[in-house]
């Protein structure tokens, strides 16, 4: 019989394991499933830990932000903006604007030569010790600008050696520049891929610019999804790992997506990401104009669900800007301007970096070994009952964020089968505007978290705890900076007996809002 992982750890605590043991056990459990052609599963879980993967796997992926979902509570990645040009229109994108692709729409990037990106990478290495990753993802197409691209990558491998090379491309040209990427150690790339059907791909693609040609239609999507294949193919033969993004487009390409996902493993990709059309008519794309919507919080979460079961799911994305700076969700581009650098003293010291991280990864055993206890909490209690919990934090694993300061919430969904496990983030308005409660901001944040039984914050004002408690969501601060699994699960075992003896009545949720980014215009112009 399959032993569930949780059963599997209520084995080791009824045999007197430890923490690390319980993990351990788990991780043994978990395994990497062998592929029914007798290869290696691709992934194990971007929450999966260092037993779970193969080592030279998890080599790649440990202090990769977007590559583990456990590693972004602790590492930062950057984006430098040096690519600006792109070869296809996607139909929900804007030239004016970022990648959208990759970067939510509407954020002003600054254009970097790839010297300038290289010192702009020394100055926050510097500054932002944990910052592990540098990708480059627009604001157009890393690959349609060839040489900016890779001259950065070269200058980076010279000066910082430890830092990580990622990018993310639309695939059309990828099969042209495998091996180079090679050549870089470029180690991780991400495709967007949001069809492997012309039929579906005409309905977002109007055009691609193919070998000086352009083409429309159902004849450049056949050519799109072709060279996206190829090129997934060439990565998974050299050993680099790849990531997909989908875009999802109720209408367009939501169910289809099921079957980008199975085109996509089976072509060996590590990681699937399917993110939120993120639509406005003041965005000027042509979805916006037309009215196309984008999914619902339970929408996405549902396809992300299902596709679970063929590979495993990246749920953290944060569909960052081609500037971004930091952990994912934080912004510290502001701090980082050209005109900041460019006065900034720099001294990038590998061993200060290198002690740093050290400790962040104390911080991280901690994190891990509260989460097997977490496990224990549950031990012994059944229930069909899944809830699902909102969490102001700031990173580090923990409950450290004001519910006023919060400007995204991160979603646990707790269940006695696999206890808190992480489903994703909703974007907010912040509460607390220069010292005094923001009433819009508070409905909008509602909107946001109220398929959420609870929310698990430092600290709230009165005012605001009576208007979530009004709106069913029960306000926590009593977890303050404790860790979110072991809180969230505690939490959650008290609401199970509150619901058994009668004291609580259990009611299913609706769904939620999914909130795109701010608008802002006049950004990056993407030549052709
Ligand atoms: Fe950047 Fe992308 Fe590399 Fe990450 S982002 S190039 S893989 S380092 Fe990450 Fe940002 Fe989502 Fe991208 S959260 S949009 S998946
Ligand atoms: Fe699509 Fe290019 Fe816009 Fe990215 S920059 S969203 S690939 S059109």
């Amino acid at each position: 019989m399959e032993l569930t992982e949780r059963e599997v750890a209520e084995a080791a605590v009824a045999a007197g394991k430890n923490a690390d043991e319980i993990m351990k056990m788990m991780a043994e459990h978990k395994g990497c499933e062998t592929d029914s052609d007798g290869g290696k599963k691709a992934s194990c879980g971007t929450a999966a830990a260092e037993n779970d993967l193969p080592p030279e796997i998890w080599e790649k992926v440990k202090n990769h932000p977007c590559y583990s979902e456990e590693a972004h509570h602790h590492y930062a990645r950057m984006h430098v903006a040096v690519a600006p040009a792109c070869n296809i229109q996607c139909n929900y994108c804007n030239r004016k604007y970022d990648c959208a692709n990759e970067s939510r729409p509407g954020v002003v990037s600054e254009r970097l030569t790839p010297e300038q990106a290289a010192k702009k990478v020394l100055a926050v290495a510097s500054t932002i010790p944990q910052m592990t990753v540098l990708g480059i993802a627009g604001p157009g197409d890393p690959l349609a600008n060839p040489e900016k691209t890779f001259k950065t990558f070269e200058l980076i491998a010279k000066t910082a050696p430890d830092i990580k090379l990622c990018l993310s491309t639309n695939g059309l040209t990828l099969p042209d520049h495998v091996d180079t990427i090679a050549k870089y150690n470029v180690d991780h790339v991400t495709i967007t891929v949001n069809m492997v059907d012309p039929e579906v791909g005409a309905k977002i693609y109007p055009w691609i610019f193919y070998k000086h040609k352009r083409y429309t239609g159902l004849d450049g999507a056949k050519i799109l999804t072709e060279r996206q294949m190829q090129g997934l193919e060439m990565l998974t033969e050299r050993g680099i790992l790849s990531k997909i993004n989908s875009v999802m487009i109720p209408g367009i390409n939501d169910k289809h997506l099921v079957e980008v996902n199975k085109a996509v493993k089976s072509r060996g990709a590590f990681l699937h990401n399917i993110m939120p059309l993120i639509s406005a008519a003041e965005h000027g794309t042509v979805f916006g104009l037309t009215g196309q919507r984008g999914p619902t919080a339970q929408e996405l979460k549902k396809l992300q669900d299902s596709c679970e079961g063929e590979m495993n799911m990246m749920r953290h994305c944060r569909q960052c800007r081609a500037d971004a700076v930091g952990l994912l969700g934080e912004d510290r581009s502001a701090e980082f301007t050209t005109e900041k650098i460019m006065e900034m003293d720099v001294n990038y010291d590998l061993a200060t970096r290198q002690a740093y991280q050290a400790k962040v990864e104390e911080e991280r055993n901690a994190v891990a070994g509260a989460k097997a206890s977490e496990l224990q909490i549950l031990a012994g209690v059944e229930s069909e009952i899944k809830i699902l919990a909102a969490v102001a934090t700031k990173g580090s694993g923990r409950i450290n964020e004001h519910f006023g300061h919060a400007s995204e919430f991160q979603i646990y969904e707790l269940s006695t089968a696999k206890g808190a496990h992480f489903i994703g983030h909703r974007r907010v308005d912040l509460y607390c505007q220069g010292g005094y409660g923001e009433e819009d901001a508070l409905e909008t944040v509602i909107r946001a978290i109220k398929d959420c039984h609870a929310v698990f914050v430092a600290k709230i004002g009165g005012c605001p705890k009576n208007t979530l408690k009004e709106a069913g969501i029960e306000p926590i601060d009593e977890f303050a900076h404790e860790f979110i699994e072991k809180s969230a699960i505690t939490y959650f075992k008290r609401y199970l007996e509150g619901v058994k003896d009668g004291s609580i009545i259990h009611v299913e949720k609706g769904d939620a809002e999914i909130r795109p980014g701010e608008v802002a215009v006049d950004v990056v112009e993407a030549a052709e």
